[in-house]
């Protein structure tokens, strides 16, 4: 299986805010370096730098404004006379106004994120559109019959949505590659989540159209993180309706649950028959992640990886979370072990 990688990933490295503290990100660049190192430690396949593309192959999922915020953002952060990372502080919830955009950082940041948890820094830009672009060179190799890809995107991309950064995400990765697939001729898209956090993103960029299926498996978000988005009832609307899917499922969910689970969630997609299959692959759904709770083991992403063989379909795996930086590497590449019939 070929990966794609860019080592441009690590020009993004940044701040949280948690329990009070201003922490390194969980989302560091080790991350992806220790996926990289036991994908060529198990000679999975070929690496790749990814190709480049123009800012239209991410408007095409994202508004325009919201791309030249990203791209701005740093230069009007610095013009303020700060230095550290580029946070937002004030969010117009509900009856507040969105429909002026700021013109100062400040509010621009708040306008465009749902949450703190998505700093800017100097590289961000650099490093989020070198991600967006792994996913469409991950994509465009299965356009010219590749059958299956691995986009070894860093900073993830599922929480990001036409409009807005959240949960480390910018450019959504996923949902660029799966617009990719349709750009070059696809009628149909599934994009099936299997990160323990729900992808609200993906699911907002799609939840009006017949020609993305979404589904996703993820902590039930009375409990989880983004808490506001991954309920069963959320099933797309208009002429997306029905093409949407959820499976939250409980905290401390292991494998047995997790695999019917699993089974449902590609029941719906061999149903709907795709021309290609995005996978958004988190594995924070292990039972030692620092900041998700399942309880995978490491032996059970192969049988994801397995089960996800058996849809027999054309297979981009995008990278998404993960966190327990130690067993990231083996637990991510497990499951294109298992894809691959390897194990
Ligand atoms: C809050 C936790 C964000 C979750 C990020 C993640 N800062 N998403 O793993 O998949
Ligand atoms: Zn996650």
């Amino acid at each position: 299986m070929l990966t794609i990688f860019s080592p441009s990933h690590r020009l993004h490295h940044a701040t949280e805010l948690k329990d009070g503290h201003i922490i390194p990100c969980f989302e560091m660049p080790s991350r992806a370096d220790t996926i990289l190192k036991r994908v060529k430690d198990m000679d999975l396949g070929d690496v790749l730098a990814p190709d480049r593309y123009d800012v239209s192959r991410y408007t095409r999922v994202h508004s325009e404004r919201y791309v030249r915020f990203l791209q701005n953002a740093w230069i009007e952060w610095l013009a303020t006379g700060s230095t550290l990372d580029a946070l937002p502080l004030v969010w117009p919830v509900r009856e507040l106004r969105h429909d002026i955009e700021p013109e100062y950082i400040d509010g621009k940041l708040g306008f465009y994120a749902m949450d703190a948890g998505s700093a800017i820094t100097s590289g961000t830009w650099d490093a989020v559109s070198a991600s967006a672009n792994t996913a469409l060179t991950g994509m465009s190799r299965i356009v010219q019959n590749e059958k299956v890809a691995f986009a070894l995107c860093r900073p993830p991309g599922h929480h990001a949505g036409a409009e807005y950064m959240g949960g480390y995400c910018f450019l959504n990765n996923a949902a660029i590659a799966a617009q990719g697939f349709l750009d070059a001729g696809a009628k149909k898209i599934a994009v099936l989540d299997v990160d323990y956090h729900h992808g609200n993103g993906t699911q907002g960029i799609f939840y009006h159209r017949a020609d993305a299926m979404f589904v996703s498996i993820h902590g039930d978000p009375k409990t989880s993180y983004p808490y506001f988005s991954g309920h069963k009832d959320e099933l797309g609307a208009g002429d997306g309706y029905g093409f949407n899917h959820n499976l939250p499922l409980p905290k401390g969910t292991e494998w047995d649950t997790y695999g019917d689970a699993l089974d449902q969630a590609c029941k719906k997609i061999a149903q709907y028959a795709p021309d290609a299959l995005v996978i958004s692959l988190g594995v924070d759904t292990f039972k030692g992640d620092p900041i998700s709770h399942f309880l995978l083991e490491s032996t059970d992403f192969f049988k994801i990886g397995e089960r996800l063989a058996a849809l027999n379909t054309p297979t981009l795996f995008v990278m998404e979370g993960g966190y327990m930086v130690d067993d990231i590497g083996v637990n991510a590449v497990n499951v294109l072990l298992g894809f691959e019939g390897r194990r």
